[in-house]
């Protein structure tokens, strides 16, 4: 899979025009998606060997740090870091004894770390760290940490003064990991969205928090209780940051036939936490049948969603024959804008919580909204084999 240009990018993420000097909480990208694993020596491999993420950056007992490891690894602009605790008594080990594998920091790019907590403290937000400045012979980087939802914070993060493969604290590192001739040199190349669960009517509260705290503006897509209580079971709205690159579905449960999804999700994670991480791919074809191949599981699609004559005639001719779709339970939607291409994994952990989506846009600014419905009925049948009824 070829790399992608700029111009590429910005197709492939829905990015805008927009105003950054008018905005109080200006935020570039996403920085890193931090997790909390229960052994990250080993989760690292499964993200170089299966997801095909390159080793950057460790942390670790060899570099002086006694509580836990951390890997830091890249598939394009994405970034995550594992995290997984040496210290019995640790915070760490704390954190995943209660939530198991998750997400504990989506970390954001910020020019100016100061202005943001500025703002976002007058705005009532819970700092967590006030900013400071952590500094090696790489130079400096500025950061500092507001609360979001459950356990779960954003590191806001300015590293433009800084040139080493991570954080001060980190040393470059690299993998003795050999991808097999003719493999993919990455099977994705950014983050779309990453969507958050929240409790039963707290849904606008934190739709409110990223108005007023973070500057984020509502985007048209979202889930009410008409759809809720005909199939889906949650509500959903969603924000995003003023150039879009960071956009931040919420959910909530509703009431339905069946014990919500996202119930199910409150009860394994003990509470609100990071649901799923859409990962753009330029080639979803390539990417479902890598990932399949290195033994992901996907959800199922049934074959009579691509036989529905009203699917057929809404999303009108795509990239690919629909056939290519069907063959590997790529779901399609379109709107105004465009089309996009989407997939959805099983639970990656152990508990029911954490799941990855990949998606490919072509011009659509949505998150599949017209595949709900059949997304929705694959979660409740994978929902139903774990003795969900
Ligand atoms: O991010 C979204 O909104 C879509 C749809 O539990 C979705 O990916 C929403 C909730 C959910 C799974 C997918
Ligand atoms: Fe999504």
């Amino acid at each position: 899979m070829a790399d992608l240009d700029p111009a590429q990018l910005h197709r492939l993420l829905g990015l805008v025009e927009y105003d950054a000097a008018a905005d109080p909480f200006p935020v570039s990208g996403w920085d890193a998606v931090v997790w909390s694993v229960g052994n990250a020596t080993q989760a690292a491999l499964f993200y170089q060997v299966v997801f095909g993420m390159e080793l950057v950056a460790y942390s670790g007992p060899e570099t002086g740090n006694r509580d836990h490891h951390a890997y830091v690894l890249r598939s394009g602009a994405v970034r995550f870091v594992l995290k997984g605790g040496t210290d019995p008594d640790g915070p760490l080990l704390d954190h995943h004894r209660r939530h198991g594998d998750g997400i504990v920091d989506i970390a954001l790019e910020v020019p100016d770390v100061d202005r943001c907590i500025t703002h976002a403290r007058a705005q009532g937000a819970t700092v967590l760290e006030e900013p400071h400045d952590v500094s090696d012979e790489h130079g400096t980087v500025r950061v500092a940490a507001i609360a979001a939802y459950g356990d779960t914070r954003h590191s806001l993060v300015d590293r433009s003064r800084y040139e080493g493969p991570y954080l001060p604290g980190y040393v470059a590192r690299t993998s003795g990991y050999l991808r097999p001739d003719g493999e993919p040199k990455r099977v994705f190349q950014a983050l779309d969205h990453v969507v958050g669960n929240v409790e039963l009517g707290r849904m606008d509260e934190w739709v409110g928090f990223y108005n007023r705290v973070m500057g984020f503006t509502n985007m048209a897509e979202f889930v009410g209780e008409d759809i809720a209580t005909e199939y889906s079971a949650l509500m959903s709205k969603v924000v995003a940051s003023g150039n879009h690159r960071v956009k931040f579905p919420l959910n909530e449960p509703a009431a339905g036939k069946k014990r919500s999804q996202i119930d199910e999700f409150l009860d394994f994670y003990q509470g609100p936490g990071a649901q799923h991480l859409a990962l753009a791919t330029g080639d979803i074809l390539t990417t479902v049948d890598v990932l399949r191949a290195r033994g992901v599981e996907f959800l199922s699609t049934p074959d009579s969603y691509y036989s529905d004559p009203e699917l057929r005639a809404r999303i009108g001719e795509v990239r690919v024959p629909i056939e290519e779709l069907r063959s590997r339970g790529i779901l399609v939607d379109r709107d105004e804008d465009g089309y996009l291409l989407q997939i959805f994994t099983k639970p990656v952990g152990d508990r029911p919580t954490v799941f990855f989506e990949f998606i490919e846009r072509h011009g659509s600014l949505g998150f599949g909204k017209g595949n709900f419905k059949a997304l929705f009925e694959a979660i409740e049948r994978e929902q139903a084999k774990r003795g969900n009824f």
